[in-house]
């Protein structure tokens, strides 16, 4: 199965049409284990949320949003937190490096729980 997942990912690359990416055919393909539906992008010029840490360094702030399908969201992060999935049953392109000042998108509707790895605090993304 995880060796299909390149070829898919291809063949997703493939069809062309990367703008507007509405989730819902593509679904079936992200729908694959460990599909991600989160992934990084350059950000837009206005994300649809920025979330970033307090000065404290205990926690996102704002530490929740909601987006809509295909948004972005962007993160700016101080320099000692990061952006892991919260547990293993969330998107592994819930990713930004320490420090990161980087935009994820998300193409499915769904909850989305991430976390900082060294400090454990929790934010999530509503996608509807
Ligand atoms: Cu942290």
């Amino acid at each position: 199965m995880l060796r299909l997942l390149p070829v898919l990912f291809l063949a997703f690359a493939a069809c062309g049409d990367d703008g507007g990416d509405d989730g819902s055919t593509d679904g079936n393909v992200l729908d694959a284990p460990s599909g991600n539906r989160v992934t990084t992008v350059t950000c837009p010029a206005s994300p649809a949320a920025t979330i970033a840490t307090n000065t404290a360094g205990t926690a996102y702030m704002p530490n929740a949003a909601t987006i809509s399908v295909g948004q972005a969201v962007r993160f700016d992060l101080g320099s000692t937190h990061d952006v892991a999935p919260a547990d293993n049953t969330q998107d592994p392109g819930l990713v930004v490096g320490l420090g990161g000042d980087a935009c994820l998108q998300f193409s499915a509707a769904g909850t989305y729980r991430f976390k900082c790895s060294p400090h454990g605090f929790v934010g999530t993304i509503t996608v509807q």
